[in-house]
C-alpha cells in the first residue's frame, strides 16, 4: 500500500536501494497525516462559515468555545506526530545512518568532491588502500596517496564514474577538496554533505542494476549543476571485477585530470 502510494500518488523517483524503502515509507506516512489534516481543516472551514454566519449570530459571543473537542483533536494530532518521530523517524535514522555494514562484506570507496566533479578511489585487486597523508595532497593527488606504498600501486582512481556491485552494501568515505558539496544519489535515497577536512562515512545497498545520476545538493559555485555529470553504475559482481581489472594500474596520482 505504501509502495503503491509512493509510486502512483507521490510519483517519487525510482528507488534502487534496500535502505530507501523506509525513507519512502516515512514520506508516505507524513503525506497521509497531512492529507487527513487537510480534509479535517476543510470540513472545519465550511462548518465555521455556516456556524458563525452573521444571520445566525446577530450579537458577538465573547466566551467562545465551551467544549473540549478541539483540545482532544490537537492532542491526537500531536500524538500521531510524536509517533512518527519516535517510532518511525528515529529508528530509521539509527538503522540507515548509524548501523554500518561490515567493511569486508561491502564495496568500500573513497569519494572526494571538487568544483565540479566527483573523484572516487578504490582499493584495487589487493583490497587494500595505499597509505594516505595530508602532506601528499596536491591538485592532482586529491586523496593524498603515498607514492612509496606498494598497496597503493593497484589502487584505482576515477572521475565521475562510481561503479558498485548490486545487492552488496556500499560504504563511501566522503570528503571535499575545496568547498562544501553534498553527495546526493536519489535512487539510493542518500544525501550527505562533503566537507573539506572531514571524512564522513555513508552507506547504502543498491538492489537494481543501472546507471543513476549523482547530484550535488549544496550550491557550491557557478559550475554546481555540472556535478550531475557524476554517475553511479550498479552492476553484477562479474562486471564490476572486469571493470576494476580494466582500471587497475591507472591510479598513479598524476594520471587523471
Ligand atoms: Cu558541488
Amino acid at each position: 500500500m505504501t509502495q503503491w502510494f509512493a509510486e502512483k500518488v507521490l510519483c517519487l523517483p525510482e528507488l534502487a536501494s534496500s535502505n530507501g524503502r523506509a525513507v519512502d515509507d516515512l514520506m508516505v506516512y507524513v503525506h497521509w497525516l497531512m492529507f487527513a489534516l487537510f480534509i479535517g481543516w476543510i470540513i472545519y472551514f465550511f462548518y465555521a462559515l455556516y456556524r458563525f454566519q452573521a444571520g445566525r449570530n446577530p450579537k458577538a459571543d465573547y466566551v467562545g468555545v465551551r467544549g473540549h473537542a478541539s483540545n482532544y483533536l490537537e492532542l491526537a494530532v500531536a500524538a500521531i506526530e510524536a509517533l512518527l518521530l519516535i517510532a518511525v523517524a528515529v529508528p530509521l535514522w539509527a538503522k540507515n545512518v548509524d548501523q554500518f555494514p561490515p567493511a569486508d562484506k561491502s564495496t568500500v570507496i573513497q569519494v572526494v568532491a571538487q568544483q565540479f566533479a566527483w573523484n572516487a578511489r578504490y582499493a584495487g585487486p589487493d583490497g587494500i588502500f595505499g597509505k594516505q597523508d595530508m602532506k601528499f595532497v596536491t591538485a592532482d593527488n586529491v586523496f593524498g596517496v603515498d607514492p612509496s606504498d606498494p598497496h597503493g600501486k593497484d589502487d584505482i582512481q576515477v572521475l565521475n564514474e562510481i561503479h558498485v556491485v548490486v545487492n552488496k552494501p556500499v560504504i563511501i568515505y566522503l570528503s571535499s577538496k575545496d568547498v562544501i558539496h553534498s553527495l546526493k544519489i536519489i535512487a539510493m535515497r542518500v544525501c550527505q554533505d562533503a566537507i573539506p577536512g572531514l571524512r564522513i562515512p555513508v552507506w547504502f545497498t543498491p538492489t537494481k542494476e543501472g546507471r543513476y545520476q549523482i547530484n550535488c545538493a549544496q550550491l557550491c559555485g557557478n559550475g554546481h549543476s555540472a556535478m550531475t555529470g557524476g554517475f553511479l553504475i550498479v552492476e553484477s559482481q562479474a562486471d564490476f571485477d572486469k571493470w576494476i581489472k580494466s582500471k587497475s594500474g591507472e591510479a598513479s596520482p598524476s594520471s587523471f585530470e
